[in-house]
């Protein structure tokens, strides 16, 4: 055989592979460890390019850590609950379970022919009742702690979906899943106390190697403010009203106070102004409106004056009060002060009814702020003005002395705030895990005993979510109905579903030891393998799984069966990968399948292709020539199969090579800067250092000793391997490798070999000299143009592009005009 036969290649491999359980991670490290996971896909139907690329990112890093001599979990399962099952199975009438588990089925097929490196010993789907019972048994652990709790709440409700929504999983407003609009309702939902562990989201951010783009994202997200709660006083009623600000400063400020409409005692000074019904009628209204709505910076205030006033404080000044839509219930304490000259909401409330407006910061350096001519608030530092004995105190300054002065004074004290909310995780959809929950007449809620678990989802006859707010699996009467586990009498169970984001958020430490059935996990398996070293996914998850997989590690942590504080230590988000612009989907029709190219081309193409289009994180739009595309790897694993297969004789009977020739400080230095790449996960410039390692070994066949060339292929088998696991498997098989060559320890560099010379590279413009630069004896072509044409020289006399490029490296590049 000496064609590239690829399809052949694969097969034979792939079920050896497969028979000796390459990959299966043994159930407690030896060494050093590794743990490498990929965020697990959503099975809707088989897998895209984007999912290849990420897939394909992970499988590289696990498999040049194993042979870097780590001992590496890679796992790899299915997060199957959601959505889209039930709306293809109301769309089919096939069940659920049946359209999850066949795609599945395909999905798998398709990552082995792929060659990713997965412990299928340990995968998983979240819909097997084997994974979800420990789910309930999280439930029940955070309930017995209070982190579980029901609650009545002002929710999201997506009218498509027909089932509530987190709010992480509104993004920009919208249903994450489908882009409806969400309505607002009041629903008694489970949620989880993820606000208890706000500061310790924050703290720990600390330890995490992500992007600051994400970091960002969770920071703002959990919205931690300082400042300080102050205790007005109702003039008419003599009832203390507390107000949380981020300005304590500005308390001079002060001109008006809003309450937000729900508020109580904004109601009972409704009933004493006589004007309950408009008010209702108001509240009502407001309650319509998403807190989204209510927070926008628009010019119109709703309001409703309720006709008292509130005593500041610091000064006894009395100020009128009103209820207004743009102060929410679930913020603070549900009530402001409201400081127009400083805060732009206020200004804008201020302007549109005629209320004035006190400067108490006056900017630095600045015009003195005239509140008649002001068009917007001022809200920067400076230094206090019309504020009694804090006057010209820096406002920073002011800010904590006027905390500790209420604090002394009893008026309020320094106060902290932070916008996360509780996790709502009711859904009321089928496809999920039951909520081991029942709701007895007598006893009320009671949480189903952790020995009769799991609580199994029945099969029902009709997935149709009824429109009010009630599950499909409520129609499963029979399982409905069941005897209270405290009293026995006739109670029924819950039949909301929960989220499938609890699902993801502990399905990390359920890999590690994934056929336990007497526990979610033994202790000691999951702290030899956790935490997660690379992580790699969209981030798409910036804010919701990534909360989640952090709230969940920390309590487990708290009650004892964790030594992890955090999940993942390091993160890559891949770039997108799109079609004609826009990210692939079912919906818009422009997925492209692996099968496209892999039929043509082979596997180890498709991934080397994906590895080589650009740095992991870069977007990639799939061209329009689609498979073809690929035909450059292709033509370059060609290449490196007859560099091999032509030469398989010479090469396979050569010795070890010793000196110093030329040939050999190439192989060391380009094996020293691709190990380089690799621990910098720069993978697309490793296939384009490999692709020049085999263009040189390739030309020094015949010329250069066996030995030598021996050693340059074996540097091009070992860094190649990662990327394309079957011809490199193949080709180490024929040049009588021992073992695979991906158990193989990856090559040694030789420092003195791959020294790298300075040599003087002569750089012209129109062949006249008009500049020398210092340059490694090894620089390749692009990098030599990239240094002349970044010479200040050279750009002084060539103003624009140059037509013509003449590069000798490392000697010397000439750039042509015309
Ligand atoms: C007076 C003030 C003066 C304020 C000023 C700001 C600037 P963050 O940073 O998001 O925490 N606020 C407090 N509770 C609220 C609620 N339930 N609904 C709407 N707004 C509320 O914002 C805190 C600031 O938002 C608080 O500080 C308060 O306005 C407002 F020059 O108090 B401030
Ligand atoms: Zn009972």
């Amino acid at each position: 055989m000496t064609r590239y036969d690829f399809a052949a290649i694969q097969e034979k491999w792939k079920a050896r592979w497969e028979s000796d359980r390459a990959w299966s991670a043994p159930r407690l490290p030896a060494g050093e460890k590794r743990y490498v996971l990929e965020m697990f896909p959503y099975p809707s139907g088989d897998m895209h390019m984007g999912h290849v690329e990420n897939f394909t990112i992970g499988d590289v890093i696990a498999r040049y850590w194993t042979k870097r001599g780590y001992d590496v979990l890679h796992p790899f399962g299915f997060d199957a609950f959601g959505l889209p099952a039930e709306n293809a199975a109301i769309k089919r009438g096939t069940p659920p379970r049946e359209w999850t588990y066949a795609n599945i089925e395909r999905f798998t097929a398709s990552c082995k022919t792929l060659a990713f490196a997965y412990d299928w010993d340990r995968s998983f789907a979240t819909c097997d009742p084997s994974y979800y019972r420990w789910n309930q048994w999280l439930f029940l652990k955070l309930f017995e702690r209070g982190l579980a709790y029901r609650a009545e709440a002002k929710v999201n409700w997506c009218p498509s979906c027909r089932t509530v929504l987190a709010n992480e999983q509104l993004s920009e407003g919208v249903c994450w899943r489908c882009g409806s609009t969400p309505q607002v309702r009041d629903l008694e939902q489970w949620f989880f106390r993820t606000t208890a562990y706000a500061q310790r989201l924050l703290d720990d951010m600390d330890q995490l190697s992500w992007t600051d783009a994400v970091l960002t994202m969770q920071r703002n997200w959990i919205g931690r403010s300082d400042g300080a709660v102050v205790n007005f006083t109702i003039a008419q009623t003599g009832d203390t009203v507390p107000i949380f600000t981020t300005r304590p400063d500005t308390l001079y400020g002060a001109t008006f106070f809003v309450f937000a409409p729900e508020h109580p005692i904004a109601h009972t000074l409704a009933m004493r102004a006589g004007k309950i019904a408009n008010y209702e009628a108001f509240v009502e209204e407001v309650r319509r409106q998403s807190d989204i709505d209510r927070m926008a910076m628009t010019s119109q205030r709703r309001a409703f004056d309720l006709e008292a006033t509130a005593v500041n404080p610091l000064n006894g000044e009395e100020i009128p009060v009103f209820a207004s839509d743009y102060v929410l219930m679930g913020y603070g304490t549900g009530a402001i002060m409201a400081v127009p000259a400083h805060d732009q909401r206020d200004f804008e409330f201020a302007r549109q009814y005629g209320i004035p407006i006190r400067v108490v910061v006056q900017p630095e350096d600045a015009e003195v702020l005239d509140p008649d001519t002001m068009e917007e608030a001022y809200e920067g530092q400076g230094h206090l003005v019309n504020s009694g004995p804090f006057d010209g105190n820096p406002s920073y300054e002011a800010k904590r002395l006027i905390g500790l002065h209420l604090k002394n004074h009893t008026l309020g004290y320094p106060d902290t705030q932070y916008r996360l909310r509780d996790w709502l995780v009711s859904r009321q959809r089928y496809w999920g895990t039951p909520f081991p929950i029942v709701h007895c007449p007598s006893c009320g809620v009671v949480p189903v005993p952790e020995e009769q678990l799991p609580v199994e989802l029945p099969e029902v006859v009709d997935y149709q979510p009824t429109g009010d707010a009630v599950s499909p699996l409520a129609t499963a009467t029979d399982w409905v109905k069941v005897d209270c586990p405290t009293c026995g009498g006739e109670a029924r169970r819950e039949t909301d579903t929960m989220d499938t984001f609890v699902d993801s958020s502990w399905y990390f430490l359920r890999f590690c030891d994934a056929r336990n059935d007497a526990a979610p996990f033994d202790p000691e398996t999951v702290n030899a393998w956790m935490p997660v070293e690379q992580y790699t996914g969209g981030t798409d998850h910036a804010v919701m799984h990534l909360i989640y997989a952090r709230f969940i590690t920390k309590f487990l942590n708290d009650i004892g069966l964790v030594d992890a504080t955090e999940p993942f230590m390091r993160l890559l988000n891949q770039g997108w990968i799109t079609k004609g612009g826009k990210a692939m989907s079912k919906s818009l029709g422009n997925v492209v399948e692996p099968a496209e190219v892999i039929e043509p081309y082979g596997a180890d193409t498709l991934r080397l292709h994906m590895m080589f289009i650009g740095p992991p994180e870069a977007p990639y739009d799939w061209p329009e020539e689609g498979a073809q595309a690929c035909i450059g790897s292709f033509r370059f694993l060609e290449r490196v199969w007859r560099l091999v297969v032509e030469n398989a004789a010479e090469l396979s009977g050569a010795g070890e090579p010793s000196g110093s020739s030329e040939l050999r400080k190439l192989i060391h230095r380009k094996l020293a800067v691709i190990t380089d790449d690799y621990d910098r996960y720069s993978f697309n410039t490793a296939v384009a250092r490999l692709m020049e390692l085999q263009a040189a070994l390739t030309k020094a066949v015949g010329t250069a000793p066996a030995a030598e060339v021996r050693e340059g292929v074996d540097v091009l088998l070992h860094g190649l391997a990662p990327f394309c696991p079957y011809v490199t498997e193949e080709l180490w098989e024929r040049l009588g490798g021992t073992g695979s060559i991906h158990k193989a320890a990856w090559p040694e560099v030789d420092r003195d070999l791959a020294r790298v010379e300075r040599v003087t590279m002569v750089v012209q413009v129109d062949s006249k000299v008009r500049d020398r630069i210092e340059v490694d004896a090894g620089i390749g072509e692009q990098d030599a143009v990239a240094l002349a044409l970044a010479s200040e020289n050279v750009r002084r006399h060539l103003p624009g592009e140059p037509a013509k490029v003449i590069a000798r490296p490392p000697r010397l590049v000439n750039l042509l005009t015309g």
